[in-house]
């Protein structure tokens, strides 16, 4: 019997985002996993409670008894599911499943009941400063054979999510009331997406589908007439609408409309999803893996979700490091209710450092077929990008409204 020798947390940079893949290696020489625990702005809370607590007790163990080790480790905590020690948990979850498809000699997906799909659709991020540029770059990924395009334009003299200044930080007022650059304020963004959707409907024609991700920055009450006002535009999903905090609200937000609604990056734990599944008030489940726990969460979920005609959208950023995109696509393959797959191009140095990274062609994400994930990490590489310095230690700079008051990001 093989037995787990060694979970070791790997912590890499190399396009500037602080990503976490954990090693788990086992007595069979050479046979080893890799898993996805990527929460960037809190990565040395993960690494901690790998170390910790997660490496001795799973040390020993045989690395085929994934269930029972998910479950195991689930519950020894006692207090559990949060972020921090789910996405411990699917560094090492998803780690097992890699062992297991190379033992098998096949790939994830075929051990989840083989391919549904050549590949997975995706969708790219299209944004701009204004309408033209927006159209421009939406048309743009429509040539290079998009599908599917998500849009997000700024509102002037506004931080807006999705656009290049949401990020940048001023660092000339005190910490306490450090605005992300600009401040933010819901009414002229509700006033501006209407008018960004009536526009690109006009230009871009309906062929192509549109997402759009509100980032849970608008009270409820305008996010439904926002989601009213959208209909017309037949928007692929609208991401986000909702905070979790206001789950209840989407039954109400279903009532008025038929458009379509994908939720749950956020998302740690069932008492949060299971509800809008069950109760039929969201189209698209779209969370972020690591953060429920990994695989063997992730493929429970989207069974579930196939009952109730919701469909995946697994959560593909680039804080989700490149074994995490491979273990979407496992999913993305293998599960008749796929719906879509975020896109995320990976910079030249995150390629070398993960040899086996999903190829992106004509608008799809492909896998190469190779037992696992069929992906691997030159730990020497990723030894030399380091987490880099920030201001506020890998968190999200604070997002302010005009009176100073923090919202969300
Ligand atoms: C998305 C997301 C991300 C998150 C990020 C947080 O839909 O891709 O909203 O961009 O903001 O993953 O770290
Ligand atoms: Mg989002």
């Amino acid at each position: 019997m093989a037995h787990i020798t060694a979970v070791r947390p790997i912590c890499t940079a190399p396009d500037g985002i602080r990503l976490v893949v954990v090693k788990v290696e086992t007595s069979d020489p050479g046979l080893y996993g890799l898993g996805c625990a990527t929460f960037t702005q809190r990565p040395l809370a993960v690494v901690t409670a790998i170390e910790q607590y997660l490496a001795p007790f799973v040390i020993g163990r045989d690395p085929d008894d994934i269930e029972d080790i998910y479950q195991s480790a689930y519950v020894s905590s006692y207090w559990r599911s949060g972020p921090v020690l789910n996405n411990a948990l699917s560094g090492v979850d998803m780690a097992l499943w890699d062992i297991k498809g190379k033992r098998a000699g096949m790939p994830v997906y075929q051990l989840m009941g083989g391919k549904c799909r050549s590949s997975a659709a995706l969708y790219a991020h299209a944004s701009g400063a204004d309408l033209q540029e927006l159209e421009d770059n939406v048309l743009r990924f429509m040539e290079q054979g998009y599908r599917y395009v998500r849009c997000q334009m700024v509102v002037p003299g506004y931080s807006t999510y999705g656009s290049a200044a949401h990020t940048q930080v001023s660092t000339n007022i005190p910490p306490h009331l450090r605005l992300s650059q600009q401040p933010w304020e819901p009414t002229p963004y509700c006033r501006m997406v209407p008018r960004m959707f009536e526009h690109l409907r006009s230009r871009v024609g309906e062929e192509v589908e549109l997402l759009h991700d509100v980032h849970e920055r608008i009270p409820p009450i305008q996010a439904i007439g926002l989601a009213k006002e959208l209909e017309q535009y037949h928007l692929f999903f609208l991401e986000d609408l909702l905070a979790p905090e206001d789950n209840d609200y989407f039954r109400i937000v279903r009532q008025q409309t038929s458009t379509p609604l994908a939720m749950g990056e956020l998302f740690v734990n069932q008492a949060e999803y299971v509800p809008l599944i069950r109760d039929r008030l969201i189209d698209f489940i779209r969370v972020h893996i690591s953060d429920i726990g990994g695989l063997s969460m992730a493929r429970k979920l989207a069974a579930f979700c196939e009952f109730f005609g919701v469909r995946t959208a697994w959560h593909g950023p680039g804080d989700v490091s490149p074994v995490g995109h491979a273990a979407n696509l496992q999913l993305d393959l293998a599960c008749h209710n796929f719906g879509i797959q975020e896109r995320h191009v990976f910079g030249e140095r995150t390629r070398e450092v993960f040899p086996g990274c999903p190829d992106i062609r004509d608008g799809a994400l492909w896998s190469n077929d190779q037992p696992g994930f069929g992906i691997d990490v030159d730990e020497k590489l990723a030894a030399k990008y380091p987490f880099p310095e920030h201001p506020l230690n890998g968190a999200w700079p604070a997002v302010r409204r005009i009176d100073g008051t923090v919202i969300r990001p």
